[in-house]
């Protein structure tokens, strides 16, 4: 009999997409997941009957409804408040003089060690200076400061700051989050996670840091709340494993991504640095792939953050910098000694604690934060 045949095989086929827009819904995660009492989009759903006042009503329902998307990032200069202020006195007073003279130039190194740039950076830069501004013949302060903002933008902006997505073919591309404790590495990956929701990527994240039971249920939180798929281990269990089993768990379930957190301290005597290297060794093993290392350091720890950064750039080949709390007291000019200095790009800014709050890195807009004087 045809008929039935056909019947059967339509029956299958129907089934059949049924249970894959399911098992693609789950694997969304719960949050993105649409309220169960709608079912099918509302735009769909309303009839041509209907009269025009309630399509718009629907609709604006829907808006609200809407899978979670982010909010525009906020200015850098909008939250660089103590960074410009430690610039700020300085160049008010370099600006107040009626040329350039050795004081201005005492100024200005005063300034930018004040901002963070660091003894070797600052001197560097001022030798540059000096000579373009003999070259050029410059002799009003308000062109030294335009050459200096010049300086600082060619400086730190010359690095390739774009986060890399794509991995070999059949490997996992993997984020490796590394720093030390406090930096704010579980919060990025938050903020790094719903960034790459928003972008229509699916995420995993894996709690590499079982220095603290605390620590993985800080990171669960922001994967529920991120809609990421989420991997742990046991408290004092060995983060090594735990990242692989996240890789696995990623590649069975296709998810595109995954940002592995890791402990900033440890409970063994293992070095910290030594077992950095291990876990970078074993989540770059197939099927997954380490793509970025990026070290999280809190700008407010001033020059130490670039002790810091030597260290971690040794033991896991780090990619890209992630500097946070750019909004609290930080000074802002250690973005340009770690790159000078070891000559790895500033990525992402932290400027706060809502999930908002990464800014990509810019160098012009980072300068013209600095010396904003609104
Ligand atoms: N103001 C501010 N606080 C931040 C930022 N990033 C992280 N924090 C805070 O720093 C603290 C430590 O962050 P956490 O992610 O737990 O650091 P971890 O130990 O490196 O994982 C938390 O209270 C965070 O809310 C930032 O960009 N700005
Ligand atoms: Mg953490």
């Amino acid at each position: 009999m045809p008929e039935l045949l056909i019947l059967i095989a339509l029956l299958v086929v129907v089934a059949g997409t049924a249970a894959f827009v399911v098992t693609t819904r789950r694997r969304r995660g719960p949050e993105l997941e649409p309220p169960p009492e709608r079912g099918i989009a509302p735009t769909t759903e309303v009839p041509d009957t209907v009269p025009p006042e309630l399509v718009e009503e629907v609709e604006a329902e829907a808006a609200t409804e809407a899978p979670p998307t982010l909010g525009a990032p906020p200015r850098l200069r909008d939250r660089l408040g103590k960074a410009r202020s430690a610039l700020g006195g300085y160049l008010g007073g370099i600006l107040g003089r009626s040329g350039i003279d050795e004081e201005t130039w005492e100024d200005l190194e005063e300034a930018l060690l004040r901002a963070d740039v660091g003894v070797a950076t600052t001197t560097t830069m001022l030798d540059h200076l000096r000579e373009r501004v003999a070259a050029e013949g410059i002799t009003e302060p308000a062109d030294l400061l335009v050459a200096l903002k010049e300086e600082l933008v060619a400086q730190v902006g010359a690095y390739d700051t774009s986060m890399r997505l794509e991995a070999d073919e059949g490997r996992v591309p993997v984020w490796l989050i590394v720093g030390v404790n406090g930096a704010g590495k579980t919060t990025t990956i938050g903020k790094l996670s719903a960034r790459q929701a928003a972008e229509g990527r699916s995420v995993l994240v894996a709690a590499g840091d079982t220095f603290r039971a605390a620590a993985a249920e800080q990171l669960e939180t922001w994967a529920e709340r991120t809609g990421a798929d989420y991997v742990r281990g046991a408290e004092g269990g060995d983060p090594s494993s735990v990242i692989f089993d996240g890789i696995q768990r990623a590649k069975s379930r296709s998810h595109d991504l995954v940002l592995a957190d890791t402990a900033g301290r440890l409970h063994s005597k293992v070095n910290l640095m030594e077992e950095l290297s291990k876990v970078r060794r074993v989540a770059d093993r197939e099927p997954g792939q380490v793509v970025e290392t990026l070290l999280v350091i809190d700008a407010t720890t001033g020059q130490n953050g670039l002790a810091q950064a030597k260290q971690f750039a040794e033991a896991a080949e780090v990619t890209g910098v992630v500097l946070t709390k750019l909004d609290g007291s930080a000074r802002g000019g250690i973005v340009v000694s770690i790159q000078a200095e070891l000559g790895i790009p500033v990525k992402l800014a932290g400027v706060g604690e809502t999930v908002e709050d990464l800014i990509d890195f810019d160098a012009t807009e980072f300068v013209e934060a600095l010396f904003a004087d609104d």
